[in-house]
Formats: C-alpha cells, structure tokens, sequence
C-alpha cells in the first residue's frame, strides 16, 4: 500500500483524497497538510482515521510515513515542495503548472534530473481520457500517414469576472498544449494568436474568443479555438487531420435522443463531469507506477514545456506577430 501526503486541501486536493480513498486501489491518505488549519482538518476527515494533520508541507514531506506527495497547492507554492521532495527522494503527483514560471520549471527539471530518477508526475489529466488515446494510438499505427494539422475547440459556457486574457492560456489552452505535442510526438517551435470578433457576453478584461495557433518543430499546425463564453456548453473538440485520413475525437457522453420529430444530446456543462474517469484513469496510473519506481504520465519536461508554449502564447495575444517557443535542448534524461 503506497503512503500518500496531501499538500493542499482545497477543492482539488478534497476530489484527489477522496479519489485515492474511495475510488482508486493501492494507496492510502496518511496525512495532509494546509495553511489553513482547518482546510487540513476537512481533508482529513475524508481520509479516515490516523490520518495526520499538518499546516507546514516542508514537514510532511519529510514524514517517514509518506512513501509518495500528491500536491495541490496553488501554483507560486510548487517550486520549493518540488525541490524538497527531489532532495528526500520522493514520488510525486502535482497539479498542473508544474511551477509559475519557466525558469522555476527549469529548476525542478535540472534537480530531477541531477538526482537520476523520475520522481515527477504532472496533472495533465486530458492523456487519460479515452478519446485522445484512441487518436494518438491510430496515428501511432502509420496507417493513416503523418498529422499534417490539427483542429481543436475549447469552449466553456462561461467564466467568472477574475477570469482575464492570459487565463485564456494558462487555465484553458494549457490543456490543448500539452495534448496536442504528446498526440504527434513532437515539440513546439512558434505560436501566434489571432482575435476574431468578440462576442458581446464577455468582461471588460477579457479578448473572448480567440484562436491560438501552435506549429511544431516538424511543421504540424495546431489551431485552437478557446471560447470561454460561449454560453451553451462546456464542448471539446479535435480533429487531426493526416496524409490519408482524418481522425475526430468521439465526444457525446449522452445518448442521442429521437423524440417528437426531433434528434437530440445533450452537451456537457462541466469539465469535472467530461473527463471524471480522467481523473480516477490518471491517479490510479500514478499509484501503479510508483509501485514500479516509473513513471508514465506527463513529466517535467512535458511541464517545463507548458510554461514556456505559454509565455509565447501570452507575448503573442499582446503582440499579434508570431512568437519563437525558446527552450532549452531536450535533455536525455527525458528522451
Ligand atoms: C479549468 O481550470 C480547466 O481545467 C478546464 O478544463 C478549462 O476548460 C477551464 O477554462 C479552466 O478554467
């Protein structure tokens, strides 16, 4: 039985406890930890009896009852418990971003890699859910000849008034940039973003829509459009179109309905209730894998490249030109 520590008890952090208490196998909660007291003593409580209840992280991972850190914590507190739990030789599961800079990111990559093992897991929960697996798998086979282009939506049906223009990139299309360079194998090269007419339903802080566009290093060219207003649903969509065929993600979780002279579905209105077998298929692959000292997740390379696909992206929704995705060289430790 793998020992996890929580770190965050928030919304998130209270999903992930119950997840790993109640509908995943292989692994207990035997302690969290919260700034907040009492957000600690809430997740414990999920957890069950014993389990142990901490306000500082530094002192949970370091709990010799913890085998393996989840954490989910806001993103500005990642980077140092990353380096802690590199330092102890720990497994860890984060909530994406990896950190909330690229140069933090770069941090905790050259640390993990310094220590010789993979010990990073990311939450790009979007890998496990079946539709994109299907595609990457059909790809994969060659039947089909090499992507040339893809096309994504992102639509929300709204977002509250805090939500602003780089939120577009960070909280939403993060998605679709980890996704869209894991589907093809490849790494980004160039971003640009492109404002259509604006729908009338957004806040004054806010470009609503917008179309990112991402070309990877070997030419592939992602288009996605990111509508977070969109008002009647939360819709996801790809399609990649390859030499010989074009592969669309099967979406309808609802059946479709023929009643009064009329077909009918439903659409979705919550990412949690889209991709909520995502999220059990991830954490079970992570208890799995660690049981196996592996890891076969997203990683912190697959981070490192988040943040810096978007900084460009965020330059660009500013800049209009098209904008260089700089990184550094993949380094062999994640090849
Ligand atoms: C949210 O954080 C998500 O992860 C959703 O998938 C995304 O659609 C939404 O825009 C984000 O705010």
């Amino acid at each position: 039985m793998l020992r996890v520590g929580v770190i965050g008890c928030g919304g998130m952090g209270r999903s992930h406890i119950d997840r790993i208490t109640n509908r995943t196998q292989g692994a207990q909660v035997v302690a969290v930890s919260d700034v907040f007291e009492e957000g600690a003593k809430k997740g414990a409580e999920i957890a069950g009896e014993g389990c142990k209840v901490y306000t500082d992280s530094k002192q949970l991972i370091n709990d010799p009852d913890v085998d393996a850190i989840v954490i989910v914590s806001p993103g500005f507190a990642h980077c140092e418990d990353l380096l802690e739990a590199i330092k102890v030789g720990k497994r860890v599961f984060c909530e994406k971003p990896l950190c909330t800079t690229a140069d933090d990111c770069k941090k905790v990559m050259d640390a993990e890699a310094a220590s010789g093992k993979h010990l990073i897991q990311l939450g790009f929960m979007r890998r496990y859910h079946k539709g994109y697996i299907q595609i990457k798998d059909a790809i994969k086979t060659g039947e089909y000849g090499d992507p040339l282009i893809m096309h994504c939506t992102h639509r929300n049906p709204e977002v509250p008034e805090s939500y602003n223009t780089p939120m577009a990139v960070h909280d939403t299309v993060i998605h679709e940039i980890d996704l869209c360079h894991w589907m093809v194998d490849d790494d980004y090269e160039s971003v640009q973003v492109i404002m259509p007419k604006q729908t009338r339903y957004i806040h004054k802080n806010c470009k609503d829509p917008q179309i990112m566009i991402m070309r990877t290093k070997s030419g592939i060219t992602i288009d996605v459009e990111c509508f977070v207003n969109c008002l009647f649903g939360y819709d996801i969509n790809c399609e990649v179109v390859c030499e010989k065929a074009a592969l669309k993600m099967g979406t309808p979780i609802a059946p479709f309905i023929k009643k009064d002279a009329t077909l009918s579905t439903e659409v979705s209105t919550d990412c949690f209730v889209l991709f909520k077998e995502a999220y059990d298929e991830e954490i079970q692959n992570w208890i799995d894998c660690a049981a196996k000292g592996v890891i076969e997740g997203p990683n912190t390379w697959d981070g490192y490249l988040a943040a810096v696909t978007a900084d460009a992206l965020v330059k660009a929704q500013e800049s209009g030109q098209i904008e260089p995705v700089n990184t550094v060289e993949k380094p062999d430790f994640y090849k």
